[in-house]
């Protein structure tokens, strides 16, 4: 039995749950809530949109997103695990993708269930390879909680099951939907540093609210675990509020790098900005044997 036939029977009984195969092999799961809907591919267990009923997606997807097995998916919320960036010895093993493996390779679901709120929990743990197991050779496990509400929770819990500590980069990396990120700003960062990735990864100051003007790439370290993007545009607030998390990523290509990626759509880089929730450059976790770190975030949109 196939995938998504195998997903169906599963979830037969699953009224606000439906399963398509939005390529071959690319089996994505739709939630339906009385408060918002989600879209979230196995692969990566990538939550690909969020949208509350009657607003404007929160969780933007590029329009010419690829869905091809093992390639990532352009918007949403990409999970970079286990490590951020560049690995280590990327320099001499190219093998080692950008932001580790955890976005590219299949997931399973384990579970997914209405709450008495009526909000929808799933969960979801990595279908290791050859490969991954190669890159992440730390005996270790990871589970990835979405509840898909009024707001949208996201969380991921890495365990360390070795006796050896291990140390563990991730990142939520979401694409948030703007009107136009020109005209936005990111409040709760100010008098953070951070790391310009696009300056030399020189360490600066945040001075007031993050505006856009140009390519933007920085790793806010130390961060409070509270933000919001302003948007103007679309007249709402998006609150990012994370737990388990020191780091705060703030990114938009603007249009040379968007055009030079390839997979930003018509609408170009303008119709988001990411914030991702994180524990990078110095803020990478050491997993002590035996303990778990849960990193999670929580994001609502407040109309303006
Ligand atoms: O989080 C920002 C960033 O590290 C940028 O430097 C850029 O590489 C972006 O992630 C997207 O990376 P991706 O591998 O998804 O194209």
């Amino acid at each position: 039995m196939n995938q998504l036939a195998e997903l169906r029977r599963r979830f037969a009984g699953a009224d606000f749950l439906s399963f398509a195969e939005l390529a071959p092999d690319f089996v994505a799961v739709q939630v339906r809530t009385d408060f918002s809907a989600a879209t979230i591919a196995l692969q990566g267990a990538h939550v690909m949109t969020w949208q509350p009923n009657g607003q404007e997606p929160v969780v933007w997807l590029s329009s010419a997103a690829k869905f091809a097995p093992g390639k990532s998916i352009r918007g949403g919320v990409p999970l970079c695990w286990p490590w951020f960036g560049p690995h280590a010895t990327a320099a001499t093993e190219s093998a080692y993708p950008g932001h580790g493996f955890a976005r590219t390779i299949p997931w399973e679901l384990l579970d997914a269930r209405m709450l008495p709120d009526g909000r929808v929990r799933l969960e979801f743990a990595p279908v290791m390879n050859d490969a991954a197991r190669a890159q992440w050779p730390h005996p270790s496990t990871v589970k990835y909680g979405v509840t898909v509400g009024q707001e949208l929770d996201v969380a991921l819990a890495t365990s360390n099951t070795g006796n050896i500590a291990f140390e563990l980069g991730q990142a939520l990396h979401t694409y948030f939907q703007v009107g136009d990120v020109r005209q936005a700003t990111v409040a709760g960062l100010a008098g953070c540093e951070y790391i310009d990735k696009v300056d030399g990864a020189k360490r600066k100051r945040q001075d007031g609210a993050v505006n856009f003007t140009g390519e933007t790439d920085r790793v806010y370290l130390g961060t409070a675990g509270c933000c919001e993007i302003v948007d103007p545009v679309l007249k709402r607030r998006i609150l990012v509020t994370s737990t388990g998390s020191r780091s705060t990523v703030v990114w938009t290509p603007w249009a040379e790098k968007a055009d030079k990626m390839g997979d930003f759509g018509a609408d170009g880089p303008w119709k988001m900005v990411c914030v991702e929730t994180a524990n990078a450059a110095d803020d990478v976790i050491s997993l002590a044997p035996g303990a778990t770190h849960v990193m999670s975030a929580q994001y609502r949109a407040i109309p303006a």
